[in-house]
């Protein structure tokens, strides 16, 4: 049984990826961190069948012993300080966990296991300030935020030990991807769960920053399979791993709220308290390679991408106001 270890098993990558690596008969092993509040609920339909070992990229010595313990075939990387605009709040603790988690979970990884094999979560946020449009592989990175600087430093040094050290390391440059375990505090979750609380009749408004940023926005269960294949092929390398196709934040309000037979110019309202400091306008990207190398498409549309957001936060509000 091929053992995998996944950091940041807590949120939505890592939960997805914890369901498809189960079908296909792996041992997975997540690293959690200890926390006073619990962030479990993404796991709870697997908790038998996952084991969770305690541990922190903060925290060199952990993440050594842990590798060394449980010997991992195949090590997924998403740990890390997710959220674009929290990273101007705190770029040190974001600097910290993104970027030099990923060279503490390398060296751990060359120093107790260098065979397996490795997958860097890295961002089209990399982009920022996009020197190309589409972005590919070879396009130069420009990032805009402390968030984007950090995924820099995560990508570079999965290169680095590639190179250097010889291991089976990959970068994922993952553009958005979105999901019913999407964190409230994104905007495409933030717009699903406001729409279907003023469907309700919950809310009478939700208000957002900049309906005018684009973005490329995918499923999160189509993006976990790409990076499984990633770590299958006979060579590591980088990809780009998006649809290839933008829509407006206007467009994804327009389409949730359109779902549920509602006008979104009703109840949207623009408020400056969440534009960012130096947005990234567009970022789309072009996955030829992954196409091509990994034989990898995307299976979930934009449209269905949005119903089924809408549809899991109509079924969870109506399920929490009957326990009400
Ligand atoms: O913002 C605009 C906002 O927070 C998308 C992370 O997974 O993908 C994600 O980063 C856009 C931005 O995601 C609101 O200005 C408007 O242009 O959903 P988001 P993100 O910053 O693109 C990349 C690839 C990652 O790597 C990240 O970890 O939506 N927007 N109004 C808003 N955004 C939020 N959050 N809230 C609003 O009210």
């Amino acid at each position: 049984m091929p053992v995998a270890l996944i950091t940041g098993i807590t949120g939505q990558d890592g939960s997805y990826l914890a369901d498809f690596l189960l079908a296909k008969g792996y041992r997975v092993v997540g690293m959690v961190r200890r926390s006073s509040t619990l962030t479990f609920s993404r796991l709870a339909h697997i908790q038998d069948e996952i084991e969770l070992v305690q541990g922190d990229l903060h925290d060199q010595g952990s993440v050594v012993s842990i590798i060394e313990r449980y010997r991992p075939d195949e090590v997924y990387n998403f740990a890390a300080q997710s959220f674009v605009p929290m990273s101007w709040n705190q770029p040190v603790l974001t600097g910290d966990a993104t970027a030099l988690g990923v060279a503490r979970l390398l060296e751990a990884i060359r120093l107790a296991c260098p065979e397996a094999r490795f997958y860097q979560s890295s961002s089209s946020e990399m982009f920022g300030k996009a020197r190309e449009v589409p972005q590919s592989e070879e396009t130069p990175f420009y990032p805009r935020t402390p968030y984007g600087v950090a995924k820099v430093y995560g990508h570079w040094i999965t290169v680095n030990y590639r190179e250097k050290h010889d291991m089976f390391a990959c970068s994922g440059i993952l553009y958005n991807h979105e999901s019913p375990r999407r964190g409230l505090e994104f905007v495409t979750r933030k717009i699903t769960r406001g729409a279907a609380s003023i469907k309700l009749g919950l809310a009478d408004e939700l208000r957002l920053g900049n309906l005018e940023a684009r973005r490329d926005w995918g499923f999160a269960g189509d993006y976990v399979r790409a990076m499984w294949l990633m770590l299958q092929q006979d060579a590591p390398n980088d990809y780009v791993i998006c649809t290839g196709q933008t829509h407006s934040v206007r467009d994804f309000c327009q389409a949730a709220f359109d779902y549920l037979g509602l006008d979104y110019r009703d109840y949207v309202v623009q408020d400056q308290r969440f534009y960012r400091p130096a947005e990234v306008n567009l970022l789309v990207g072009d996955p030829q390679r992954a196409r091509e190398n990994l034989g990898w498409e995307t299976e979930v549309s934009f449209e269905e991408l949005v119903q089924m957001m809408v549809n899991n936060d109509l079924e969870l509000l109506e399920r929490k106001t009957a326990s009400e």
